[in-house]
């Protein structure tokens, strides 16, 4: 859009978003992304006008260490959800920051998207240093993706706790490990990492190491009594292997899940997270401590955003 045009107006953008046009989707996400100071009224009006819509598209995220295989199974599970007849939305956040060479945008999501097919999308978004595994403006692209798409796949790099931001944002945390690296287990038994909804070891073609790293697995998600979350081996070279499982995995995890309550208090975490990791544990102390933090969260009404109940720590912060 040329300069002189005048800008889109935001209800016609969002009807594009709900209505699931690609085309408008990618015009959100533009605008979402825009850091300058004067998109951020557009941005707010945005997501409030995509906030009240029909129930939106269940949001998985896949998180683990490089390489393992994050964007192949993505790509496999989107080809499988197209084939069952949801519409699907992926985000890559790419921490180009951390590699060396940084890769080119986009190279490290290798998902075809047919020109024919609206029911499929793919973005992927630079983390540009910040802390954590999300860029800032994830969590508003999952809100615009979760408008438009029945099921929203996002795709973040992580091991541990800084990184795995993603389950703030979304409803289902996969960590995906592949075969012979251990670091998953050593990271669960240490209690650095949280169980995750669901564990994936990836490369099942890979035979007997990969059959090992899932029972090792099993054993220590057994061992912290976290019975229910099922670690489900996949594959995806020829004759792929596991895909169906683990859309079945994802289906009953959200099947399972009280959608409103968990988003609640995923908000709630995340703006303790956020105010922590601006404030530091000095600023923690000022509210009180972690428990107070999380009581005073607590009462404050379900309706507040991030920001809101971040700039409400802070109020408290300054008047304890
Ligand atoms: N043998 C085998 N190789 C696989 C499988 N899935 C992925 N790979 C290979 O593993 C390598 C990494 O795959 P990616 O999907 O890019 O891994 P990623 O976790 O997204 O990597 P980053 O985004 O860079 O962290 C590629 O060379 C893939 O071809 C699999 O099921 N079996
Ligand atoms: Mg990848």
């Amino acid at each position: 859009m040329g300069s002189a045009d005048p800008p889109e107006p935001v209800e016609a953008l969002a009807a594009g978003v709900r209505a699931g046009s690609r085309a408008a989707v990618a015009r959100a996400l533009n605008l979402v992304e825009d850091r300058r100071a004067q998109s951020r009224p557009r941005i707010a009006e945005l997501l409030r006008a995509l906030g009240g819509g029909k129930p939106d598209g269940h949001r998985v995220g896949f998180t683990g260490p490089p390489g393992v295989g994050k964007s192949t199974l993505v790509s496999a599970l989107g080809g499988e959800l197209r084939r069952r007849g949801s519409t699907v939305g992926v985000l890559a956040v790419d921490p180009s920051s951390k590699r060396s060479g940084g890769a080119l945008l986009g190279d490290r999501v290798r998902i075809e998207t047919r020109p024919e097919d609206e029911g499929l999308f793919v973005r992927s978004l630079a983390t540009a240093g910040e802390l954590g595994g999300l860029a800032r403006a994830a969590p508003a692209s999952v809100l615009v993706l979760a408008a438009a798409f029945d099921r929203v796949l996002v795709e973040t790099v992580g091991v541990g706790q800084s990184e795995t931001d993603v389950e703030y944002v979304v409803d289902t945390v996969v960590f995906v490990v592949q075969p012979g690296s251990g670091d998953a287990l050593q990271f669960l038994k240490a209690g650095i990492m949280e169980v995750p909804d669901v564990l994936v070891v990836t490369k099942a073609d890979l035979g007997r190491v990969a059959q090992r790293a899932m029972a090792d697995l099993q054993a220590a998600v057994r061992a912290l009594g976290s019975r229910e979350t099922p670690v489900v081996a996949v594959s995806c070279v020829a004759p792929p292997q596991g895909i169906e499982a683990l859309v079945d995995a994802l289906e009953c995890h959200r099947a399972g899940l009280d959608l409103t309550a968990r988003r609640l208090a995923s908000r709630r975490r995340h703006a303790l997270a956020d105010f922590a990791t601006e404030h530091g544990e000095r600023g923690v102390r000022a509210l009180g401590g972690r428990r107070a933090a999380e009581r005073w969260l607590g009462e404050q009404a379900p309706g507040l955003d991030v920001p809101a109940l971040v700039q409400g720590l802070q109020e408290q912060a300054t008047e304890g």
